[in-house]
């Protein structure tokens, strides 16, 4: 149990769901928790900018103590916790020197994704380029194919650093996440369509699902069809 630990967070948030996850494999349930409203503006409220002056989720505290990077997150609790739920950096040194080029790699890819998405919810109609629309999709495509290529290369049945599942897929995972809920093709990325299959099934992934793509799983499946 943590009871002395409090997390603010959001659904659909991949950095929020990187420390969900995360809290999930150091088997530390019974955290205390709010699901605050972006739409609301929640996240801008006293209780947040108390923990976290920028004003963002995810907000995290243990006992005194505020980290609310969500890799900072992970790497604290995986050094606080090391020896409880799943070992998350590796011994093998090839497979941990892969761990931390992924999940540094990992906030590339989640910007890329990012760039795509929010073009379409935050530029008004009248602002937006058809160019900046491509440009954005073909960058997002070229680092699509360096996963795929990543993935291929690791076989069947690989996590982002080798057999086991270690920090880079609690970090990049939400963002592959997002990916297959905003329609990216699995016929198109079917290493990330594997990838995305085997790592939805973890209890710790399940039980951390976004409750908004819980109650609606369809999601905006045209966003990212056409790439
Ligand atoms: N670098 C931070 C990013 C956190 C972040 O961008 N959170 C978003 C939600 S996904 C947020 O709170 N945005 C509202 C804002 O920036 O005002 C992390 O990894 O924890």
């Amino acid at each position: 149990m943590a009871k002395d630990m409090t997390l603010l967070w959001g659904s659909g948030s991949a950095p929020c769901w990187r420390v969900q996850i995360m809290l999930e494999e150091k088997k530390l349930q019974g955290y205390d928790q709010k699901l605050l409203s972006f739409e609301k503006m929640e996240h801008k409220s006293q209780e947040v900018l108390d923990i976290n002056p920028r004003g963002q989720l995810p907000s995290f505290k243990h006992g005194n103590i505020i980290v609310n990077e969500s890799y900072g997150v992970c790497f604290y609790l995986e050094s606080q916790f090391k020896n409880q739920g799943t070992k998350l950096i590796p011994d093998d040194t090839d497979q941990q020197a892969l761990m931390y080029q992924r999940m540094f790699e990992g906030l590339t890819f989640y910007d890329k994704v990012l760039t795509v998405i929010y073009y379409e919810y935050f530029v008004p109609k009248g602002e937006r380029h058809d160019s900046a629309v491509k440009r954005n999709k073909e960058a997002l495509e070229t680092e699509l194919k360096l996963w795929e290529g990543y993935l291929q290369k690791l076989g069947a049945g690989s996590y982002l650093a080798g057999p086991s599942f270690t920090l880079a897929d609690v970090v990049v995972f939400p963002t592959v996440g997002i990916l297959f809920r905003f329609g990216l093709s699995a016929q198109r990325y079917p290493k990330l369509g594997e990838y995305y299959g085997l790592v939805k099934e973890r209890p710790s992934v399940k039980a951390s699902w976004p409750p908004h793509w819980v109650e609606d799983p369809k999601g905006d499946e045209d966003t990212l069809k056409d790439l």
